[in-house]
């Protein structure tokens, strides 16, 4: 029986999830997701892109935002600022109650993947989606205004600063999550989801080991590039490639990231055109309508990834 294993950021990774989680049943999909964008903010654990993965697939994420709950109020964050604590990360009341009882499940001993599964569970999340790893691992941006936390770069200062290098703390003394690991052991097919390459793949990546055994996984890989027409569709992923790499934003910049890695890269039909440049990476490539709007589109797309990964898929 074929079992996919999905790496996933936050809104885009959902998006793709939630596609996958329409059309395969439970056992057949774990979804790997990101933790080095946790932080804690008025002293709880949160978990940005496993909430939003979780609220995608158990159906209460904000439609507007992609991320929090919908229809949440922010009467507890109104009451901090006016006690002079600081709000520029928007925690809604209802996405509170979800912090307060991971900060406090943790304090008692349990892991990171155990909270989630509990969540998950609540939420009525039925596929696996968990953890990349257990172990501490934050992601520090070092910019031309100095080093900081991803969150304070992301959302509070709009991702403006210049990026010079991504740093994953305690990624070297990270290990793959016990669910990521098994899923890893028994995967016939890897999806990257369209994340960021550099703030959401890349810690997934960092983890000591994993890496080298996808590559040495004998099964299809394939990305969905984030970029589409030179633009990211959400988020600073066509910024960073220029700070970063220094090369023009687009879908053949992305598939050089996951040169090596991956079997199969899947880019949107309006880029077309850079099919060949990318199969000369050694990469086969697929066309496809990677904009994913509506719930039909998710599944489109689930769907001839699908068909792409063959009888692993
Ligand atoms: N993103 C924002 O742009 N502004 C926010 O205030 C914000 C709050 C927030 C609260 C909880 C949560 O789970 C996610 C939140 N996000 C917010 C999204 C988050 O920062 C990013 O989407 C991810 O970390 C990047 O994948």
């Amino acid at each position: 029986m074929s079992q996919i294993l999905a790496l996933a950021g936050g809104v885009g990774g959902a998006k793709l999830a939630l596609g996958f989680a329409r059309i395969l049943p439970p056992d057949r999909l774990t979804v790997v997701v990101n933790t080095a964008d946790d932080d804690v903010f008025h002293g709880l654990h949160v978990s940005p892109d496993l909430d939003t993965v979780m609220y995608t697939l158990g159906g209460s994420v904000n439609p507007e935002t992609g991320w929090g709950r919908a229809g949440d109020s922010f009467n507890s964050l109104e009451t901090l600022g006016r006690l002079g604590a600081e709000t520029w990360f928007k925690l809604g009341d209802r996405d509170l109650a979800v912090h307060i009882l991971r900060t406090q499940l943790l304090r008692e001993g349990h892991t990171l993947s155990e909270v989630t599964r509990h969540l998950c569970e609540r939420f009525g999340v039925r596929h696996a989606v968990v953890p990349m790893t257990d172990h501490p691992v934050r992601t520090v941006v070092d910019t031309d205004e100095g080093a900081m936390s991803f969150q304070h770069y992301f959302v509070r200062r709009r991702c403006e600063p210049r990026v010079r290098e991504i740093r994953f703390n305690g990624a070297e003394r990270a290990a793959p999550s016990p669910w990521f690991e098994f899923a890893l052991e028994r995967a016939t097919a890897i999806v990257i989801c369209p994340s960021n390459p550099f703030l959401s793949v890349a810690p997934i990546l960092a983890i000591p080991g994993v890496r080298d055994r996808i590559i040495e996984l004998d099964v299809p890989k394939v990305a969905v590039s984030p970029i589409v027409a030179g633009k990211a569709i959400k988020g600073p992923a066509a910024k960073l490639i220029q700070e970063l790499t220094g090369e023009p934003a687009g879908c053949v910049a992305v598939a050089r990231q996951y040169r090596g890695l991956c079997t199969h890269m899947v880019i949107d039909r309006s880029d077309g055109a850079f099919a060949s440049e990318i199969a000369r990476l050694g990469m086969k490539v697929e066309v496809a309508q990677t904009i994913m709007e509506t719930e039909e589109d998710k599944i489109a797309l689930a769907r001839s990834l699908l068909a792409l990964l063959g009888p692993g898929g």
